[in-house]
This record gives structure tokens, C-alpha cells and sequence, in this order.
């Protein structure tokens, strides 16, 4: 694939949290022409680095003074480390919560200017599939992973707001080589779109605290990115390429809550440590 970078120089340092993950792996590979030099972070192992393009930092996010030694001589942060899915409160807010207030005020302090911050569908999960959404439409979390994205997009703005840290918030819909399920008709975001959004996010000038939703150009897409459309992000591929596949795929029940509700089962998740 071949990633337009006229858009911006590469840059001279990018850290990279959430190496060890199932997407941090893959933009181990795609965030290379980004930068001369990726630092590639997670607690959990990562592979050694390959050469002198890359650092690898074992880090807990929950950790402030680890996170802020982490954060010195790095141009820009992709900010993808923490819980992923949707766990108890308390296993949600050392990653999560703590995380993403330690990432923000480690890039204060060394004067980093942009973040990408993996934000997730699940802040507007409790919506409806019959329902349009943008940007501005009303957050409705479908759980405490959910609130915790909830509250990285608003920890953002913030330091927009106060300090003019900028930040591209991705509300990713369901990144993977390919779609599950079919709930992931609409929710689906290829790789090569991801690295696409990751470009702009990384190289648009001038935006602010932005929210963009990260979803290919399915069929039946449920977000409009009209208050995004200054990043220019223009997704090229669709899970209609894998319709046949997903249709074979038993039928889910008129009342299962992937059918019903964006987020799909998050919504049913819980409770927790009772
Ligand atoms: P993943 O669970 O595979 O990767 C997350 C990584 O964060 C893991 O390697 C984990 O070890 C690390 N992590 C967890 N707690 C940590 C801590 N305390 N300190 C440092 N690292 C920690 O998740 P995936 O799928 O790669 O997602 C990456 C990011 O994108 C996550 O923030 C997730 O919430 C977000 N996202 C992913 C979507 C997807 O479809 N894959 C959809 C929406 C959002
Ligand atoms: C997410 O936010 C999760 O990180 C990922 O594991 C998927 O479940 C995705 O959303 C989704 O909604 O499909």
C-alpha cells in the first residue's frame, strides 16, 4: 500500500503505546514511514527491537513517573495502551483513567504538541443501529471501558482548551483484517483505512480537539464524519467484500443485543464483583 505522507516531513521520534496489542502490532509495521525513530511501549512483552529505528520501553500506564519518563524526546504520541474491552471498574481505572491523565500530563511537561488517542465506538454504544450519529451527538457509554474512552476524549479537550496540546480522538468501530460478525458490517475498519486515519490524524494541521469516527466505507456505516471532514479522511475499502461469508454466519435473535444496540454485547456486560 502506498501511505501518502506529502501531508507532513516525518517525524523524529513517535511513541507508540499499546505495542504488545492486537492492533499495536500492526501499526508496529504501518506507523514506520511516520517517523525516523518509533518507540514502541506496552507492560506486556514486546518483540526486541529490529534495529536502531526502533525503542522498545516496558511501561505500566499506571505508573505516573514511568509514563512521564517514557514520554522525554518523543515529537508526537499514539496513544493506543490499555484495557480494551470491558472489565470491572477497578481493573478499567489504572490503565484507562489513570492512563490517559498520565499520558496527557507527561506530553505537557516535555512539550509534546499532538496525541492520537484511541477512543472507541463504545462511548456512543447504548445507541441504537437505527439511529445516525456524528460527533456531537449525545455520548451514551455502554460501559466503564466505554466512560473510560468518555473520559479520555474529554481529557483531551481539555488540554486543547488549556494548554494547546492537540488531539485527534479515533472512535474506532472494529479494527481486524476482516469483519466478525454482522454487527462488523457497519462497524469495520481495514487496516490500510486505520493507517490512512493515523496519517491525517498525525500530519493535519490546526485540529484541535477533533473527533473522528474510525470506520471504513461499509454499506451500512451508522456515524457521519461531517465535523472531521477538515482531516480529509477517505476510506477505501468496505466489508461488503465479505458479505457472502458473514451471511452464512447463523442469525442472531431479534432481541440479542448485537442486533439491537451499537456497542453489541458490551451493553449486556457486568456487573462486576458482586
Ligand atoms: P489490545 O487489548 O490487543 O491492546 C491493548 C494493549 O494495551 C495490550 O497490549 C495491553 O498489554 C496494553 N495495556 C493494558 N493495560 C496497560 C497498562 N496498564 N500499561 C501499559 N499497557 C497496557 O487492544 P487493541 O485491539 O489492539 O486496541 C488498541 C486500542 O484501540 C485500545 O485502546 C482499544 O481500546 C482501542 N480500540 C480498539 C478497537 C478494535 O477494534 N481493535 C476498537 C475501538 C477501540
Ligand atoms: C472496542 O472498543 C474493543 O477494543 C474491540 O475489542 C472491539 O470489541 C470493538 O470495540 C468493537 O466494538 O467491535
Amino acid at each position: 500500500m502506498s501511505i501518502k505522507t506529502d501531508a507532513g516531513q516525518p517525524f523524529n521520534r513517535l511513541l507508540l503505546t499499546g505495542a504488545a496489542g492486537g492492533l499495536g502490532k500492526v501499526l508496529r509495521e504501518r506507523l514506520r514511514p511516520f517517523t525516523r525513530i518509533l518507540r514502541l511501549s506496552d507492560v506486556a512483552e514486546m518483540a526486541p527491537a529490529r534495529d536502531e529505528s526502533e525503542e522498545v520501553r516496558p511501561c505500566d500506564l499506571a505508573d505516573k513517573q514511568a509514563v512521564y519518563d517514557l514520554v522525554a524526546g518523543v515529537d508526537a504520541i499514539v496513544h493506543f495502551g490499555g484495557v480494551s474491552v470491558e472489565r470491572s471498574f477497578e481493573e478499567i481505572l489504572g490503565a484507562n483513567i489513570c492512563g490517559v491523565f498520565h499520558i496527557y500530563e507527561a506530553a505537557r511537561r516535555h512539550n509534546v504538541r499532538r496525541v492520537v488517542f484511541a477512543s472507541s465506538n463504545h462511548v456512543i454504544g447504548f445507541h441504537k443501529q437505527d439511529q445516525r450519529l456524528d460527533a456531537h451527538s449525545q455520548r451514551r457509554p455502554d460501559g466503564y471501558y466505554g466512560l473510560s474512552k468518555c473520559y479520555g476524549e474529554d481529557m483531551a479537550s481539555f488540554y486543547f482548551d488549556r494548554y494547546g496540546i492537540e488531539t485527534v480522538s479515533l472512535r474506532i468501530g472494529s479494527s481486524y483484517s476482516e469483519p466478525k460478525n454482522r454487527r462488523m458490517m457497519s462497524t469495520w475498519l481495514s487496516f490500510n483505512d486505520l493507517t490512512q486515519l493515523l496519517e491525517r490524524a498525525l500530519y493535519t494541521p490546526d485540529v484541535g480537539h477533533t473527533v473522528v469516527y474510525g470506520v471504513s466505507d461499509n454499506r451500512n456505516v451508522w456515524w457521519d464524519n461531517r465535523y472531521a471532514a477538515h482531516l480529509g479522511f477517505k476510506p477505501q475499502d468496505s466489508s461488503e467484500l465479505y458479505s457472502q461469508h458473514i451471511e452464512s454466519q447463523p442469525m442472531p435473535a431479534a432481541d440479542d443485543p448485537s442486533m439491537i444496540y451499537q456497542g453489541g454485547a458490551f451493553v449486556s456486560s457486568g456487573p462486576f464483583n458482586d
